[in-house]
């Protein structure tokens, strides 16, 4: 390939990439089952988490399932916050995964994909990415 189609390609594959300034659902707060789990389930698309925004009680413990829905790309979950003592990252698979951890602390955290190819823009710069709200009961 020559240099100028190298270069095409490179400008039409970079055209492709969209940037999200912030989450755009909104909020989707956990539902609560009896038997004192809140619930959440999440996929992992391309360049896109939905929902994008979660919302879960504090002190209350989450089970967060979370799958992808790609066949070839891969994708990940991180979500980790020193002082909301989160430290979370699982790669994602066809099959539906079950996050699990106990909120502390209120406050918002960012969750992101941070794969990335080559040289090209992490999925977090296209807008793989979302925010977990942890709330007051
Ligand atoms: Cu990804």
């Amino acid at each position: 390939m020559t240099p100028f189609r190298w270069l095409l390609w490179l400008a039409i594959l970079l055209s492709l990439t969209t940037s999200a300034s912030w989450a755009q659902d909104a909020p989707t707060l956990a539902r609560l089952d009896p038997d004192g789990v809140q619930r959440l389930s999440m996929v992992g698309s391309n360049y896109r988490f939905q929902p994008d925004r979660l919302q879960v009680r504090v002190g209350v413990p989450v089970e967060l399932e979370i799958r992808r829905s790609t066949r070839l790309t891969p994708h990940d979950l991180v979500i980790r916050d020193a002082r909301m003592r989160l430290d979370i990252e699982v790669d994602l698979r066809r099959e539906a995964r079950i996050v699990r951890f106990t909120p502390e602390v209120t406050g918002r955290v960012v969750f992101y994909c941070d794969e990335r190819l080559l040289f090209f823009p992490s999925h977090r710069d296209r807008g793989m990415w979302g925010v977990l709200e942890v709330v007051e009961e």
